[in-house]
């Protein structure tokens, strides 16, 4: 008898050996830009959908609805992209759903990217929870596992093998489960005991504090480049007294000749200094360098470095251009300092995660406007992208605005251990080589985290990690790498190998639930300890309580206001004490509200925002921005208006 979702929902994909010898991707993931030579169109909005409810999840593929439009292979309904399909419609089994899901949508291609025979074009998804097969006019083109991160497929060949056709029809299946080798990983429980449940239940397991919103939750987008193109561009920033160093290599395809220019560009549109070769060193002079915000009067400076690529071959000539952001500076990490133009830097900061009401995971201008302004309104200078890659176009605004980030993997609930097994750290290489790739270019990325909170005391946690920190570090040698523990006995597992020890806790909370008068004493231990045998700089990686917006209690009782407040106070006043002697940041946990699975521990999500999930201000959030901004008078340099945040 079927009991539930098989093929292809599980997944079982072979681990390729030479992942552990260090994978080099064969292509780029240059941010899509228009240019001269270059056009983008969006394919946002509103795609024909069908959530495969066979039980084995199966009929889509058995039936190839990828080969008509999806409505004539049953009932389609309306479902938005960018956004999780889960809660846009009134249906509880669609919010719940586990598999395969089917999202069509067609599009007419401009006619001269076909018939120029001069032009590629490329389907770009920027993210789809989880794993992803595309088609295009029925014929697959690409699959990718692994949300978060953006994959490609170059169509115009295809496109061109009935050129009289410009209508292409997208069908794009996603399928949310998560198993031992997923990352994030998870399980599939199948309940066969018919007394209790019924035919065909199962639950997907997770070990991971939040909602498993899934579809496609970035931009899909077509973007055309010439044939002969800009694939890659590697910038490391340096600086020497007041010449800045701009190290770079571009790497080009589809053609062997060809002739370069690379010009750095300053703000206002003047060329600083160019070159003609494909990798070499500009130098700069009377450099701008790049700040954090309130570090700095003028944060986020930001060079733009553009390449312009012509190419012949037998009958064609082609030009390609592209422009790079470019900040320049350096970080580096002392025994208890971290440095951000060989000045300290005090990360005062917020865990957040991609999540608002109705939208899910969806990316949306909007909210992530209202988030910056939220973040700078509260003296906010850094956040660490909790608990998976974040959107591009959010590293983009951290860039430009000064926001420093600590660019995490989604290497979250690794607690199987299953979960360490080679399929496992198979893929998770492959994906912090897909991270580092798109994001090796933002000056606003000081940090790769590599995972948080996995099971560190099980025996193969040490090897693991040690591969995981080691592959990250030949992949860009120019950063510092953490990975996030709540467990000291990670202490012998990877902190010998990361540069800067971030650390979660919850004293009064998980442990002592109710006392807060333990949190100053513990506090103090834990730093004592990780400090004493490591001497490495530390960032309090997590704390926080959750506060039921509205609920008062004094003297103070957990799930109120207060209580939220006194915690933030009384591991404020220890990193007092401490910032002055190793600890280099404190983020909170959480920036906002959000949503997870069910379950006894959480009412309608988890609670630990400053911010309610709809963006409003807890009695915490005034704690923290009275504090960071004191903070950035002490240890920073402030602009003129931004002394008197209040009328901002
Ligand atoms: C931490 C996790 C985070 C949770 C938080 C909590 O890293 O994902 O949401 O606990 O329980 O351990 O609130």
């Amino acid at each position: 008898a079927v009991e539930g979702p098989r093929e292809p929902i599980l997944l079982d994909l072979a681990p390729t050996p030479s992942a552990l010898a260090g994978i080099l991707l064969d292509s780029g993931m240059l941010f899509p830009q228009e240019s001269s030579s270059r056009e983008v169109k969006e394919l946002n909005g509103l795609w024909a959908f069908r959530a495969d409810r066979s039980p084995t999840r199966n009929q889509g593929f058995q039936r190839a609805w990828y080969k008509s439009r999806l409505a004539e292979t049953g009932p389609v309904i309306d479902i938005p992209v960018p956004s999780s399909y889960n809660d846009v419609t009134q249906d509880p089994n669609l919010r719940d759903f586990i598999g395969w899901v089917w999202y069509e949508r067609e599009v007419v291609v401009p006619a001269r990217w076909i018939s120029d025979g001069k032009t590629r074009v490329v389907l770009r998804v920027e993210s789809a929870h989880y794993y992803s097969i595309v088609w295009v006019n029925g014929v697959k083109v690409t699959e990718h596992e692994g949300g978060h991160l953006p994959f490609e497929a170059d169509i115009d060949g295809l496109l061109r093998e009935d050129p009289t056709t410009t209508t292409c029809r997208i069908t794009i299946a996603v399928n949310n489960t998560l198993d031992l080798h997923t990352l994030p990983p998870g399980s599939i429980q199948y309940m066969k005991d018919r007394t209790m449940y019924p035919e065909g239940f199962f639950v997907q397991n997770t070990n991971f504090d939040f909602f498993n919103y899934a579809g496609i939750h970035r931009s899909v987008l077509l973007y055309t480049t010439p044939k002969a193109y800009v694939d890659d561009i590697t910038v490391v920033t340096d600086f020497l007294d007041s010449t800045g160093l701009v190290r770079y290599n571009v790497s080009i395809q589809g053609a062997t000749l060809v002739t370069l220019k690379v010009t750095l560009i300053d703000k206002d549109g003047h060329c600083v200094v160019s070159s003609n070769d494909t990798s070499g060193v500009l130098k700069v002079v009377d450099v701008k360098l790049w700040w954090p915000y309130l570090m700095h009067e003028n944060p986020g400076y930001l060079y733009s470095l553009e390449v312009r690529l012509n190419a012949a071959d037998g009958t064609s000539t082609y030009e390609d251009v592209y422009s790079l952001p470019v900040g320049i500076r350096t970080v580096k990490v002392t025994k208890n300092q971290f440095l951000i133009n060989n000045k300290p830097f005090y990360f005062h900061g917020v865990n957040k995660h991609e999540d608002s009401d109705i939208r899910g995971k969806g990316f949306d201008w909007p909210l992530v406007v209202k988030d910056f302004n939220l973040m700078k309104w509260l003296g906010a200078n850094s956040f660490r992208t909790s608990h998976y890659p974040y959107a591009e176009e959010i590293l983009q605004m951290c860039d430009r605005h000064g926001i420093v980030v600590i660019d995490e993997s989604p290497g979250v609930g690794i607690k199987d251990i299953r979960s360490f097994e080679n399929a496992s750290l198979t893929h998770h290489l492959e994906v912090m080589d897909e991270l580092v790739r798109r994001d090796k270019n933002h000056p606003s990325v000081v940090m790769w985290s590599v995972a948080n909170e996995p099971a560190a005391e099980m025996p193969p946690a040490g090897f693991y990690f040690q591969m995981l920190i080691k592959h990250t570090k030949v992949l860009d040698p120019t950063r510092p790498v953490t990975f996030i523990t709540d467990s000291n006995y990670a202490r012998d597992k990877g902190a010998p190998y990361v540069d800067v020890i971030c650390v979660n806790s919850y004293f009064s909370w998980y442990h002592d639930p109710g006392h807060l008068e333990v949190i100053q004493i513990q506090l103090n231990t834990q730093f004592e300890n990780w400090y004493g045998k490591y001497q490495k700089p530390i960032i309090q990686s997590e704390y926080g309580a959750d506060a039921a917006p509205g609920f008062h209690s004094d003297p103070p009782v957990m799930f109120t206001e207060e209580y939220q407040k006194l915690v933030l106070r009384d591991y404020h006043s220890v990193f007092d004490q401490k910032r002055k002697l190793y600890v280099v940041g404190e983020l909170i946990w959480n920036f906002a509200d959000f949503m997870t699975t069910q379950g006894v521990t959480r009412m309608v999500g988890n609670k630990k925002g400053i911010f309610t999930r709809q963006r409003q201000p807890k009695e915490a959030a005034f704690i923290l921005k009275e504090r960071y901004w004191r903070l950035a008078n002490e240890t920073g340099r402030l602009p003129l208006w931004t002394k008197y945040p209040c009328s901002h």
